[in-house]
């Protein structure tokens, strides 16, 4: 073959490629989609944030957690501020968020908070916050005990380990002892990218505990939102880029097996489960290239979607709530509680609604 005829070969297969690739990557980011107003009554916006609230979780007599303020490298953010934890009381009939102290030799400065868990011990009631934290980038989890009396955080430990690298969410399983999603495989930025670029499904969830450490299911394209099933039976993880929440068995707490895969249509951050039937409320960016781009011109928007009856034949998957962004920008979770849901965001604001 000529040179000529080599080179031209070889540009149509680049074409080729990067065709593929836009195509893909298109549907990944699911950037055709239209999206409908569809929304629930009584909404306001919450006073005092206004620059994400990436994660939130509400635990039995109402008090929610907010974990505010998450930076991202590539991701538009509002404050060079650290992060914060607040609370907010859902019975109250205005609620108001109120920061928690935190107490102890912890760098508050750094503080760059990210996926949140309650855990209660049995034994004395006693309530820990797990946190994924991302100083200088880095990712590691920190354990707090929620003193109530004093509205504080006191700091117990920090949990570094090489299989926690690229952490987003977490749920607590014990005192010291969790589940956690990384959702990247690669640490550094660039090669982030052509993670993503390539969508390589090389994300995993690891089991952590003093005496174990380990990838306990992996295959994820951008392993993101996980969360226990009431009676703690199931594990469900999202996975942004394949639009879906996998749900797994607890056999062992390092033997995991694999049960369904359910598809929700929408990027699928975050998972909160209503607490008196089970079903799991996701808080979803229907747009993935605005939300990363995030212009306030064109800004991305905000879904909620609810799985009802999971374990079921018939897994039933609906639309609960959807912006263009003209309310509410990049919504990552939604946290119901009883006739209320609490919408919060990666870098805007937080709503809430009663439930329809
Ligand atoms: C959202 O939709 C409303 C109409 O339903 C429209 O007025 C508004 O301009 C739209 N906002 C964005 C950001 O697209
Ligand atoms: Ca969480
Ligand atoms: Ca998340």
């Amino acid at each position: 073959m000529g040179k000529l005829a080599v080179l031209s070969l070889a540009v149509v297969a680049l074409a080729v490629f990067i065709g593929e690739r836009l195509v893909t990557l298109r549907h990944v980011a699911l950037s055709y989609r239209e999206l409908t107003q569809n929304y629930l009554p009584n909404c306001h916006l919450i006073k005092g944030i206004e620059c994400g609230s990436e994660d939130i979780t509400i635990i039995d007599d109402g008090l929610a957690f907010l974990s505010t303020g998450v930076k991202a490298p590539g991701l538009p953010f509002c404050s060079d501020d650290p992060g914060k934890i607040y609370t907010l009381n859902l019975l109250d009939s205005e609620p108001k968020i109120k920061a928690l102290s935190i107490k102890g030799d912890f760098d508050q400065d750094t503080f760059n908070p990210h996926g949140i868990s309650v855990y209660t011990d049995d034994k004395d009631g006693t309530m820990y916050l797990f946190v994924i934290n991302h100083p200088r980038g880095n990712s590691q989890v920190e354990i707090f005990e929620f003193v109530k009396d004093e509205h504080a955080l006191k700091y117990i430990k920090t949990i570094e380990h090489e299989l926690l690298h690229s952490v987003n969410d977490i749920v607590a399983v014990g005192t010291e002892s969790f589940y956690a999603t990384n959702d990247h495989y690669f640490s550094n930025e660039i090669l982030k990218i052509v993670e993503n670029f390539f969508t390589l499904p090389w994300c995993d969830v690891i089991y952590y505990s003093p005496e174990t450490v380990q990838v306990v299911a992996d295959g994820f394209l951008l392993a993101n939102g996980i969360n226990l099933s009431l009676d703690k039976r199931y594990l469900y993880v999202s996975d942004v880029l394949k639009h879906t929440v996998t749900v797994l068995e607890i056999k062992k707490n390092t033997v995991l097996s694999r049960v369904k895969e359910i598809n929700v249509g929408s990027l699928a951050d975050n998972i909160e489960l209503d607490r008196e039937s089970g079903d799991l409320w996701i808080g979803c960016h229907p747009n993935g290239f605005k939300f990363m781009l995030g212009d306030p011109n064109d800004p991305p928007g905000s879904e909620v979607i609810k799985i009802e009856n999971i374990h079921s034949e018939k897994p039933l998957v609906t639309q609960v709530y959807s912006d263009n962004g003209s309310v509410i920008i990049g919504s990552s979770v939604a946290a119901p509680y009883r006739g209320k849901v609490l919408i919060g965001t990666v870098y805007h604001k937080v709503l809430l609604c009663d439930r329809k």
